[in-house]
């Protein structure tokens, strides 16, 4: 049976919805975030040597990284949450790469750039934070960020889901890295992915999710 190592308010989320989605029965062992820093607990890393999560075991195998949990979930319990079509897995193979290797970096820089003008940085040298954080959003995060909220944006207006007209796993990876971007800004001016995001909360998998493992509070 797999087991889902799962860190509270973490990337894990995806794994437990993929999981309900794919009506796999999984067991789940709970970590806590460790204050100051919010970090995974040392006991992760006697699972996967990054301690970091997701991370699942099952039998003999131990699988870290959302995106090869995800093929490998859907490979191996739930082949139907990848499409057939040849322009579809196209689409399915860039949404999975994209969440993780294209938005996420950005979004982590976000977060960190954010925290400049704030605690823990002493007040003194906030102001200088607060400048390099416009700086570098002005000159390159912004920007970036927008053209890829406009390239989803765009897609999701042709599309209900990533890969075409069904759900697939790429809408699973694509889940939190869309919402951690609703905690960075507001997401008005990308309708279709408001909207996108609203259908995903419905669904009863993803209820199903927060049920077994609570609700998702952004923190990285
Ligand atoms: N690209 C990796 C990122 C893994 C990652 O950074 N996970 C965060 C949780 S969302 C984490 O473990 N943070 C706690 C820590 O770094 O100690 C993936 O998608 O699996």
């Amino acid at each position: 049976m797999i087991t889902l190592h799962h860190l509270e308010n973490s990337r894990s989320q995806r794994i437990a919805w993929l999981l309900e989605e794919a009506g796999v029965d999984y067991a789940v062992e709970r970590y806590a975030r460790q204050p100051p820093a919010m970090l995974a607990p040392r006991e992760l890393k006697a699972i996967h040597p990054l301690g970091k999560s997701p991370v699942i075991t099952d039998g003999d195998l131990t699988i870290a990284e959302s995106g090869a949990i995800i093929e490998y979930i859907v490979e191996r319990y739930a082949p139907a949450l990848r499409p057939e079509d040849d322009a579809d897995r196209r689409a399915y193979t860039y949404w999975l790469h994209f969440g993780e290797g294209s938005m996420m970096p950005l979004l982590v820089m976000q977060l960190v750039f954010g925290r400049l003008a704030g605690k823990p940085i002493p007040f003194f040298l906030r102001p200088v934070g607060r400048l390099f954080a416009t700086a570098v959003d002005k000159s390159y995060l912004g920007p970036s960020l927008k053209a890829q909220l406009d390239l989803v944006d765009e897609t999701l207006s042709q599309r209900s889901w990533f890969a075409g007209a069904a759900f697939s796993g790429a809408d699973v990876q694509m889940g939190f890295t869309l919402m951690s971007a609703r905690a960075g800004q507001t997401l008005e001016r990308w309708p279709h992915i408001v909207k996108w995001l609203a259908a995903v909360e419905a669904r009863p998998a993803w209820r199903a999710a927060v049920d077994r493992v609570g609700p998702l509070e952004i923190i990285d």
